[in-house]
């Protein structure tokens, strides 16, 4: 796992659990609200600009996208919450999908809660946050996007995204400058050999 960055592989675009793949590597998912910037952190930790598809609509991605990365663990990008023009069927559909991920699915040792870092926590990230915990499940919180931030809006934002978890620090991330990324490899790789 030194050399992320060469070999990443695309694995399936799952629209249902049935398809969820069997690997029996240890998982990493990437959760947040549609837009937050998901696919974009997947593609700077991978190293390859275009391996899961980043788009400017929001809401596009229904599904869980899984890759490899250098046949040591696996990543899964599950489709985005929150975006109102998504039909409440379809709202509906997601919610079961990544509820059946979360619930079942064994290899995954860490998620990650990527919060807009001009936004901060919204309903849906605290419903998803309170879910998490529930479950047992632990998580990273990735506060995306702070190229966009100035110094005062990055402390304001970094404090109010604290205050909201416990007081546990989030990661402070960029896909433009790469900034964070270090940080998340190395959450990563001290999960895998836990
Ligand atoms: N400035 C800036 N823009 C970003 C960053 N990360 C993502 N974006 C932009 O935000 C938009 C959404 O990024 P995605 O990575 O597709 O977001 P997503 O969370 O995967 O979205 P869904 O798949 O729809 O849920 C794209 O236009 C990206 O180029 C970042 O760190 N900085
Ligand atoms: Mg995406």
């Amino acid at each position: 796992m030194s050399t992320p960055k060469a070999d990443a592989q695309f694995i399936i675009s799952a629209t249902s659990p049935a398809q969820f793949p069997n690997l029996r590597l240890p998982e990493f998912a990437f959760l947040g609200r549609s837009n937050v910037g998901k696919s974009s952190l997947l593609n700077v930790l991978a190293g390859v600009r275009k391996l899961a598809k980043v788009s400017a609509q929001p809401g596009r991605t229904q599904a869980v996208n899984f890759f490899t990365i250098s046949e040591s663990i696996t990543f899964a990008d599950l489709p985005g919450y929150g975006f109102a023009k998504v039909p409440i069927d379809i709202q509906k559909s997601w919610k079961s999908l990544v509820d059946a991920y979360l619930v079942q699915r064994e290899q995954l040792v860490l998620s990650f809660v990527l919060l807009d870092g001009r936004r901060g926590w919204m309903d849906k990230d605290l419903e998803l946050r309170e879910w998490l915990i529930r479950q047992g499940r632990p998580f990273l919180v990735v506060a995306t996007k702070v190229d966009k931030l100035n110094q005062s809006e990055m402390h304001r934002g970094m404090t109010s995204i604290r205050n909201q978890n416990d007081g546990s620090e989030p990661v402070p991330f960029s896909a433009v400058t790469g900034r964070g990324a270090r940080e998340i490899w190395q959450a990563i790789k001290t999960s895998t050999t836990r």
